[in-house]
């Protein structure tokens, strides 16, 4: 891993105005580079030097007037390229790709044993197929004084392989766990809500601004890792695992999830490593797509499609778009935003997540894109089966009547589907054969668990 130190950055765009540095710039600064120099180029891509070859003279001239340490580069460089720009820079002066870099701030940022391992496998991916090229260029060359090189490419590849299959079936188990604690919060009658977005949007700012801090405390032995810490800077990719933080948004139990941001241009076997991260949005019952509105609505527009790219296919949610930062859009501007990604963002919520303007709209927004509750009434006889189920009921939905005669009691509650139907089969439990006030469905149940 390089240490972080001056850079210059460099892009080359096939044809239109010179390419836009900023996003890569920030990406630099976000692995903690300083950049010291920019420089970028509108023509089509030179096979040997990505760049037109004048072009990289004058890029060693200026990593020479500045001293830098290395270029980073925001294309696609295919290893040759690489090598041959490598070659008219000073010497010790390294070429680093946007996906290089981007894996320096995950390996960075990395602090959870899941966040390692995905960083990992996302590193032998990017290696294995150099490695694959390299055995086989070594096998083809193979000549006696050679001999052996080849061999080691090849297990090398070898290892690598079997590298990755252990990951990913680290990964799988840590997924599956995942898995069952989203299935319980649900059985414990929460709803899943899922912040995505571009990278820098503000998914952590809101998640601060709608999380319940005094319920997380309360609650943690019922959710013992719930994390309390939130952080927010401008800079990309402060987010790198999951936070989970229950959140209160009128009647619904919500436990809202931030996650890592979306960025463009990122290939699949990046997106695919961190999948399992993502999986707590792909599998939220709600996902609030959180977009900057205070950026030029072209962007806004990119940021969006690379959104919509990543979550295509996978997500299994309804998707609210939140148009965020409104404190610094005036409302002229923000009306014409609208209008123009209206297609993309059909009736979005506008709110800051820094002031909290319009936030009980995201609230009220939320309640009403949930997956709707139903309503149930049970009667039980009086026992003390019945009063566990009573309260049980109590901690899984909404109870909105509870009688009592002698003999019985009667309880009328609203909550999700799955739960209504654990509630009858519960209740037939408790008073075989099951009396359901709305009619004995509860005896269907029976054997469902
Ligand atoms: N003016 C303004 N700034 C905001 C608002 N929301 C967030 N920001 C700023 O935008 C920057 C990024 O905010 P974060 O909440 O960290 O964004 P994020 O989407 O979590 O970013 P990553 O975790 O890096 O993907 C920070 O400097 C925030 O202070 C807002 O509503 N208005
Ligand atoms: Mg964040």
């Amino acid at each position: 891993m390089s240490e972080a130190g001056p850079v210059v950055v460099a892009k080359r765009v096939d044809s239109g105005d010179d390419a836009d540095l900023t996003e890569i710039a920030d990406l630099a600064t976000a692995a903690g580079y300083d950049v010291v120099g920019r420089l970028s180029q509108s023509r089509k891509e030179d096979a040997a030097y990505h760049f037109g070859e004048g072009k990289v003279d004058e890029l060693a001239a200026l990593v020479r007037e500045t001293d830098a340490a290395a270029v980073i580069v925001d294309n696609r460089l295919g290893p040759y390229q690489t090598y041959n720009i490598g070659g008219k820079l000073p010497s010790g002066v390294e070429v680093i790709d946007r996906f290089t870099l981007i894996l320096e701030i995950f390996g960075q940022r990395a602090n959870t044993r899941k966040a390692q391992l995905q960083v990992e496998l996302a590193e032998l991916r990017y290696e294995l197929p150099r490695a694959e090229a390299k055995a086989s260029l070594a096998k083809r060359d193979e000549r006696p004084g050679f001999m052996g090189l080849g061999e080691y490419d090849e297990s090398r590849e070898r290892d690598i392989k079997a590298q990755i299959s252990r990951i990913k079936r680290d990964l799988d188990t840590i997924a599956d766990k995942e898995e069952t604690r989203r299935e319980q919060r649900r059985e414990s009658g929460f709803d899943l809500v899922a912040l995505a977005g571009y990278t820098n949007a503000g998914k952590s700012t809101l998640m601060r601004r709608l999380a319940d801090d005094l319920d997380v405390g309360e609650n943690e032995d019922l959710h013992p890792d719930l994390d309390p810490t939130v952080e927010s800077e401008d800079r990309l990719f402060t987010t790198l695992g999951t936070t989970t933080r229950r959140a209160d948004t009128g009647t619904r139990d919500v436990l809202l999830t931030d996650t890592v941001g979306f960025i463009s241009d990122l290939p699949h076997w990046l997106v695919e490593s961190f999948e399992s991260t993502l999986d707590s949005v792909y599998r939220a019952d709600l996902v609030l797509l959180v977009v900057d509105a205070s950026e030029p609505v072209d962007e806004m527009r990119e940021k969006l499609i690379t959104c919509h790219d990543t979550l295509y296919e996978r997500n299994e949610a309804p998707i609210v778009t939140v148009l965020n930062k409104i404190d610094r859009v005036d409302d002229d501007e923000l009306a014409e935003k609208r209008d123009a990604l209206d297609a993309l963002a059909p009736n979005p919520v506008t709110v800051s997540g820094l002031t909290g303007e319009n936030v009980g709209e995201l609230t009220d927004r939320i309640e009403a894109e949930l997956p709707e509750w139903r309503e149930e009434r049970l009667l039980l006889p009086l026992s003390d089966d019945a009063m566990s189920l009573v309260s049980w009921v109590y901690d899984h939905g909404h109870v909105e009547r509870e009688e009592y005669t002698d003999e019985e009691v009667l309880i009328e509650f609203a909550a999700r589907p799955a739960i209504i139907e654990k509630a009858r089969a519960k209740a037939a439990m408790v008073s075989a054969p099951a009396q359901s006030a709305d009619g004995g469905e509860a005896e269907a149940s029976v054997d469902g668990r």
